[in-house]
């Protein structure tokens, strides 16, 4: 008999522990059970019942995981890792919502915020209640957020806020924005109840990928905060690179769910499909793309288990996070595509689950840093010169 999973090819439950493999198995449950049977459905009608799922994931304790206190569950990050592995395994962006909202949204203020922001925020949104997202990118800087042109001023007390965001996820859907801007010194954060006058959140439509995820425009037209908005722990461009770092991290490992997916479809196929009188799975050239394929998800995973340990050591450098990204998003899109090919003609609809993660990793490729960002990243830890700008 096969084996039933590729990861059973390299032995990857032996590196992981009891507990983070009983977080990792629950989670694959509830994406079979709860999610899966959705998907295409959202996919193709480009529809997502955000706060539904996101009480739903509140409750399955993924929201947030790997934070401590404030009704979060403090698991490992090998844990948390494996959890957007599963995620993944259903869609990118069900494993996008949890990113932004426990990697990015939650991460910014646990780290950044006031112990006010934090009970304010925080218990509400691991509960998924509050619906949290994270506004860096503008139309016009998108790789180099330093240019942002989103500004707060200062009037009397309060803090003033002009400019828009583009590509934010959960956008439409959330309760509370963090809002990056450029100030008289230097980037600040800012939590910004979507309720407040002059903010709105219109939804981008019309994607080819990340289609069961919502996208969305942050306009903020003199929105006006009181001090007690301002993320006081950071001043600078380091303070969201900070949080990107946690994110980053989740596609290392997310990215393999997608890319586990697709293989274990094609090669449930390729046992199934007869061609010329035998299964295309007995042909010498389908296996050499299949051990091919999952050699890389294998390497991949090591390598995704390698920076779990170093980051629950607290020893991941950014560096790394982005040798995990590229490597990891890379291999995952061409896994799809090749797999794609085995399935022929069936392989580009939404019977199969294969274009769907295909499309969805064009945009994993291009955010968090786009490919070639980190491939900077990692010269400029290789040769100390910053090639940026
Ligand atoms: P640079 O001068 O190098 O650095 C500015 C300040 O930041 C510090 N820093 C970091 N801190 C923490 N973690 C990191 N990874 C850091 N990298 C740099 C640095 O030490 C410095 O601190 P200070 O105190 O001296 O001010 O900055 P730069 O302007 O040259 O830019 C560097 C570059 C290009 C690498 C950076 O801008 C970058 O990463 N660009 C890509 C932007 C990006 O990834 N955007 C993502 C937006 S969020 C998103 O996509 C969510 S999708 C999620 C989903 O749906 O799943
Ligand atoms: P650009 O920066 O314009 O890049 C275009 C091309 O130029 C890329 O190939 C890039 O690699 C290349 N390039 C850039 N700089 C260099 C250089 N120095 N040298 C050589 N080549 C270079 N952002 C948020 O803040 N919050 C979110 O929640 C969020 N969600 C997103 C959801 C989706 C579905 C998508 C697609 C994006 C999301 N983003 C979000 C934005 C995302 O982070 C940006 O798209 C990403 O950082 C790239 O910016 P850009 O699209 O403006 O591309």
């Amino acid at each position: 008999h096969p084996i039933s999973s590729p990861e059973h090819l390299f032995g990857i439950d032996a590196l992981v522990g009891e507990e983070d493999r009983a977080i990792r198995d629950t989670v694959r449950r509830f994406v079979d059970d709860r999610i899966r049977p959705h998907l295409a459905d959202w996919y193709e009608t480009a529809s997502l019942p955000a706060r539904e799922l996101a009480s739903e994931l509140g409750s399955l304790g993924v929201l947030g995981m790997h934070l401590e206190g404030y009704g979060c569950a403090g698991t490992s990050a090998t844990a948390y890792g494996l959890a957007c592995m599963e995620l993944e395994a259903g869609d990118s962006g069900l494993r996008s919502l949890v990113s932004v909202q426990g990697s990015l949204a939650m991460y910014a203020i646990w780290k950044h915020g006031s112990p006010e922001q934090k009970d304010e925020w925080l218990p509400r949104m691991a509960a998924g209640e509050a619906i949290g997202c994270f506004g860096l990118t503008e139309a016009d800087f998108g790789s180099n957020p330093s240019g942002m042109r989103t500004r707060a001023r200062r009037d009397g007390s309060d803090w003033v806020l002009n400019g828009s965001k583009m590509w934010i996820t959960n956008g439409s859907v959330a309760d509370v924005a963090v809002v990056w801007a450029q100030t008289d010194e230097r980037i600040r954060g800012f939590v910004v109840p979507t309720g407040t006058p002059g903010f709105s959140a219109p939804e981008i439509k019309k994607k080819m990928s990340l289609r069961a995820s919502v996208t969305s425009e942050l306009v903020l037209e003199d929105v006006r905060l009181p001090q007690s908005a301002v993320l006081p722990e950071t001043a600078g461009l380091g303070g969201p690179l900070s949080c990107l770092n946690e994110a980053r991290y989740g596609i290392v490992f997310g990215s393999l769910g997608a890319a586990r997916d697709c293989l274990e479809t094609a090669i449930a196929y390729s046992r199934e499909r007869e061609i010329f009188d035998k299964p295309l799975a007995a042909y010498q050239l389908s296996q050499a793309k299949l051990a091919d394929m999952a050699l890389e998800l294998g390497k991949g995973m090591l390598l995704a288990l390698h920076l779990g340990r170093l980051k629950d050591e607290r020893a991941l450098r950014p560096e790394q996070i982005s040798l995990g990204k590229l490597n990891n998003v890379r291999e995952a899109i061409a896994i799809a595509r090749e797999c794609r090919t085995i399935l022929g003609a069936a392989g580009i609809t939404l019977e199969y689950p294969i274009m769907r993660h295909a499309n969805n990793l064009e945009s994993v490729l291009t955010y968090e840093g786009t490919s070639e960002v980190h491939q900077l990243v990692i010269g400029k830890a290789l040769t100390g010169e910053a090639a940026f700008r």
